[in-house]
């Protein structure tokens, strides 16, 4: 185990660190694929203490060659693909940004990895968006997708393309069909990160209301560290294959409040403000996954309930608000 190399594109992002530290944990030697930007990224990778231990390789997801160098370098046995624009949100203002990145991206990291070294294994990040307006009360892989967002569209490409790969070269390609996951590194742009640092600055005396848009759609949502076991597993199987990755319970975004809220003796009622600026063009309604197939095959479960993923989120914000 512990001579095996690493490449995952989006390693700044929130499932990127998770899983750089899982793999570092096993041993692996771990490169990023780290897209220039003009603000620091790395502050995910510097919370979880791993920041000198990753090898970083400047490159872009919508820029082949510097993928072709990235294969080249790392000698990667196992290719990790998360970068994405994944926030639901900005894909209607920035549609077609969302497809090169988070639709076509997945084929330039495919080539490259056909061109340099057609046997690593590759994993998809996959998601329940492409469910969109779901099919079924309950989806697993077989549940038809119909996606309700120019992101769940382009990672519909991204997934099918993957799928195509495996089909038609005989590449080890797995998707993670993942439902919605969390973490104190979730992006405050994401409706449960949002929620947990409104209530820690609300009771800090630092904000005085929490805008938001429809809190009666319902996200079946879990922990992300429990979730990044479950992409390295997928890579571990003798064969390659789709996986859906949920706990198998959804919740209302106004449930999930009122837990944040709760844990810090607020009642979210007398904070929350509906605002139709947050209301999307399309909405997904409802998700909720059924993870017996990846329960069956990888031996995976989530781990972490709701009520402790959210009361760790509080707490960490309570933390980061406090020290600000
Ligand atoms: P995230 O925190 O938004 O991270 C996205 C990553 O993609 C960041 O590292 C970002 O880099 C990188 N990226 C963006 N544009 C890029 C480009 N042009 N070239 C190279 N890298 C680029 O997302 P996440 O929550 O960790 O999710 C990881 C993956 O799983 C994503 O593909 C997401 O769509 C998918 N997914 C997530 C969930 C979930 O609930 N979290 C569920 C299903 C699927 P910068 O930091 O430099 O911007
Ligand atoms: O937290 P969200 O922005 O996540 P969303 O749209 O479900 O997408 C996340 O999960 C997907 C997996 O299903 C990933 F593929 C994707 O990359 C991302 O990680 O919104 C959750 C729900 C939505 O129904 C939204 O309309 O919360 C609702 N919501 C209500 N008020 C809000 C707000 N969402 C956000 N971001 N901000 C609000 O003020």
């Amino acid at each position: 185990m512990g001579s095996k190399n690493a490449l995952i594109t989006g390693i700044t992002g929130q499932d990127g660190a998770y899983l750089a530290r899982l793999l570092l944990e096993k041993g692996y030697t771990v490169y990023g694929v780290h897209a220039r930007r003009s603000t620091d990224t790395l502050w995910r990778l510097r919370y979880l203490g791993i920041d000198n231990e990753i090898r970083l390789i400047p490159a872009d997801i919508t820029d082949l060659s510097s993928l072709v160098r990235s294969m080249e370098q790392s000698r990667a046995q196992e290719v990790y693909n998360l970068a994405a624009q994944s926030f639901v949100g900005s894909s209607w203002n920035q549609a077609i940004l969302t497809a090169q990145v988070t639709g076509v991206g997945v084929v330039n990291l495919l080539e490259a990895v056909r061109i340099v070294n057609p046997t690593a294994r590759f994993y998809q990040a996959s998601t329940s968006e492409m469910f969109g307006l779901i099919q079924e009360s309950m989806q697993s892989e077989s549940t038809p997708f119909y996606p309700r967002s120019p992101y769940g569209v382009a990672k519909l490409y991204g997934h099918w393309i993957a799928v195509n790969y495996r089909e038609s070269f005989g590449m080890h390609t797995s998707s993670g069909i993942l439902f919605n996951h969390e973490s104190p590194l979730r992006g405050i742009e994401f409706v449960t990160r949002k929620v947990t640092d409104a209530a820690a600055r609300i009771k800090q005396g630092k904000q005085k209301e929490l805008r938001l848009g429809n809190i009666d759609a319902k996200r079946d949502w879990g922990f992300a560290g429990d979730y990044v076991e479950a992409m390295w597993l997928m890579l571990q199987q003798e064969r390659p294959d789709d996986y859906v990755v949920a706990t198998g319970v959804t919740t209302t975004v106004r449930d999930m409040c009122r837990i944040a809220f709760e844990h810090v003796g607020l009642n979210y009622e007398e904070h929350v403000v509906i605002d139709p600026q947050f209301y999307r063009p399309a909405e997904v309604d409802v998700l909720l996954g059924n993870p017996a197939k990846a329960q069956r095959q990888l031996g995976w479960s989530a781990k972490t309930p709701l009520q402790t993923l959210i009361t760790m989120m509080v707490d960490a914000d309570m933390a980061r608000v406090r020290r600000e």
